[in-house]
């Protein structure tokens, strides 16, 4: 069984969450999803609208998950790929480069994120609409 592993905040879940997590199923036979705990996002400098537990319950939901973990912080990873046995680690390609230290332990992907839309820019678009 070949596994993957992907992290992220996944808040205001979008389409472009979507696409990644198909893609990322896709490349094996089970996707586990590390998602940030807010704790983390804090870290991360981003403040989510969804507490981690509804971001977690909606990610778990999305019928390409298997298994949904929490990310803490940022050194958990060669740890994660170790303990679940990970064959395929993938991201977006806003990330492209970053994670290459995993090579050692797994196969690395930077899939293309999906154009015009992001969890920043809905927000903008719902403030605006009301403005408006
Ligand atoms: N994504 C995408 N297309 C978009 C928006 C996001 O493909 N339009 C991808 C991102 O590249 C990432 C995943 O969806 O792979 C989750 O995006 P975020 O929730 O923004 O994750 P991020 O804050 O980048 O957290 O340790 C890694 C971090 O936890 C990644």
């Amino acid at each position: 069984m070949k596994k993957v592993l992907t992290y992220g905040t996944f808040d205001l879940f979008h389409y472009g969450h979507l696409r990644l997590l198909e893609r990322a199923k896709a490349l094996g036979d089970y996707l586990i999803v590390a998602v940030s705990t807010d704790e983390f996002n804090a870290v991360k400098g981003k403040k989510c609208t969804y507490p981690y537990e509804h971001r977690a319950k909606i990610v778990a939901a999305i019928k390409y998950v298997d298994e949904v973990i929490p990310e803490t912080r940022w050194e958990q990873k060669i740890e994660d790929v170790k303990k679940h046995g990970i064959d395929v680690f993938v991201m977006g390609d806003d990330w492209e480069g970053k994670f290459d230290f995993l090579k050692e332990y797994c196969e690395v992907f930077y899939l293309e994120r999906t154009k015009n839309i992001s969890t920043t820019a809905l927000k903008d678009q719902i403030i605006n609409d009301i403005q408006k």
